[in-house]
């Protein structure tokens, strides 16, 4: 008998588990879909298919655990057609098995059943990316899970034919628009709570070109990194583990407000350690990357500047935090887009670099680009924003990271931003960019984008076309049900996944 899931805010409400894998087909579109958007989005989410047996309490469960569910648009013609499929992992397959899910904390495999303690725990549930031909579902604790893009079966856990050695694998890898390489990193590569770390890169026939061990000043998390032509820039959080905190059974991660940001530069050519440096700030939490580049600075060296997304502290309450100071209150928590500087030609061993500089100065979050300027100095962001003044029906602001109720289309070169509204009783999910044509100008193009429709209990994919951002959707896609907060997901054009 299947146990009624916890009656717990991450598993109610919207948020309750969605379970579903199928098909819908020619979903109803009100508005129109030009016949130049050809291709598929997919997108991930935690999805728990089966009730904890194990922690029936519920206690344990934060919004990133749940098996990965992908989801398929397939835009053609005009037309919408949509199928689900579950990451069919090792850890899915033990819970299908026992009818219940016997994990416990958050990336704490002490907490697991001893049924399944041995078991791979990735759950594949944060990124879905297309690279030579396969479909990879991402979870940063494992290696991808590879995918058919065109019926999303499950393929296996996948090492790249034996390629690589590291244990984990990024959910946000980078691909180079110029040479179609992928680029990748792990963290706690070699187990748990190690400060063991390895770059890594395939060229675009899937073949690994480098590969380069080396170490982090601290263990911690390594979510989000942005490339350049010549360096991959790693984002080290002050969210820390170590094998204590694990065997003590507590969740993974804890933020520790004393310990500053840190920066990896890794060279992306010549896998050599002793070339790797880091960088510091203040202490906070830079969570996602639009984009980076790297130019001449005037004392003659290289200058990486890089934006993203910055918390001014804890952007994941969920995780425990230590060193609290005393004035903080969570609601408050500043959030920015941002752009860093970092000086290669800085001499001290780990140098401070300085404060970034202000690109949006709204609350933002699933920064995205135009994926042909990667590694480029791109004008245009596109993320979901909060606008503080919506209110829900009971009137209560709408304010947080968990609560993006609008798109922005933010120039950085003018720091102004066009705001698409979205409609009443709505979270934005991740948007992402599908270009007009090849050839159309950056930023030219569609920002397509799942919407949570609270009044409703159901999920609307809403199209926009960049040149008139702020007139709204130019297409509304109904789905007939709801699909919980995803993570990441990618436009996957059709001339590239023929
Ligand atoms: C993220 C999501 C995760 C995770 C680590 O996007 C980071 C942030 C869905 O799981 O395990
Ligand atoms: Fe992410």
């Amino acid at each position: 008998m299947a146990l009624p899931f916890p009656d717990v805010p991450f598993l109610s409400g919207f948020e309750e588990p969605c379970r579903f894998e199928g098909k819908v087909f020619d979903l109803v579109v009100n508005g129109f879909l030009p016949r130049s958007i050809d291709g598929t989005f997919f997108r991930v989410m935690p999805d728990p298919l089966l009730s904890p047996a194990y922690f029936q309490d519920g206690t344990h469960y934060i919004p990133f655990d749940g098996d990965g569910n992908v989801s398929a648009f397939r835009i053609r013609d005009g037309h919408v057609d949509f199928q689900q499929a579950y990451v069919q992992t090792e850890r899915l397959k033990k819970e299908k098995s026992k009818r219940a899910s016997m994990w416990g904390r958050y990336r704490n495999p002490f907490t697991a059943h001893p049924c399944v303690r041995a078991a791979i725990e990735s759950t594949a549930n944060t990124n879905v990316v297309f690279f030579n031909g396969k479909l990879l579902a991402l979870k940063e604790n494992g290696l991808p899970y590879a995918m058919n893009p065109d019926t999303l079966e499950t393929l296996g856990y996948y090492d790249f034919e034996g390629q690589i050695t590291s244990k984990t694998f990024t959910a946000h890898p980078k691909f180079d628009p110029k040479t179609g390489e992928m680029v990748c990193w792990g963290y706690e590569a070699k187990a748990n709570a190690t400060t063991d770390c390895c770059y890594f890169a395939f060229g675009k026939d899937g073949k690994k070109t480098e590969e380069c061990w080396f170490k982090s000043p601290f263990c911690g998390f390594i979510h989000d990194a942005a490339m350049t032509d010549d360096y991959l820039i790693l984002m080290l959080c002050p969210l820390v583990t170590d094998l204590e905190r694990l065997k003590e059974k507590q969740t993974h991660w804890v933020y520790d407000y004393n310990l500053p940001v840190h920066f990896g530069v890794i060279p992306r050519r010549g896998s050599d350690p002793s070339k790797v440096r880091w960088f510091k700030w203040k202490n906070g939490f830079p969570t996602h990357t639009a984009n980076a580049t790297q130019v001449k600075g005037s004392n003659g060296g290289t200058k990486l500047i890089m934006d993203s997304v910055l918390v001014y502290g804890n952007a994941l309450p969920f995780f425990p935090e230590v060193n609290v100071p005393e004035n903080l209150k969570p609601e408050n928590l500043k959030i920015s887009m941002v752009r860093w500087e970092i000086d290669m030609l800085a001499s001290s061993s780990i140098p401070t670099i300085k404060d970034p500089k202000i690109l949006f100065d709204e609350v933002s979050e699933f920064p995205s680009i135009d994926d042909r300027f990667v590694s480029r100095a791109q004008k245009y962001i596109f993320c979901g924003v909060t606008i503080p003044d919506a209110v829900t029906p009971d009137g209560k602001s709408l304010v947080g990271l968990g609560a993006l109720n609008a798109l922005a289309k933010v120039d950085c070169q003018t720091g102004k931003a066009e705001i698409c509204h979205v409609g009443p009783d709505t979270i934005v999910q991740e948007p992402v960019f599908a270009p007009r044509s090849k050839d159309a100008v950056e930023g030219d193009g569609f920002v397509i984008c799942l919407v949570n429709r609270l009044d409703k209990m159901a999920s609307d994919l809403i199209v926009v076309d960049t040149r008139s951002f702020a007139d709204g959707p130019m297409a509304v896609v109904n789905l007939p049900f709801r699909l919980r907060q995803g993570l990441h997901g990618n436009w996957v054009d059709a001339s590239d996944m023929a």
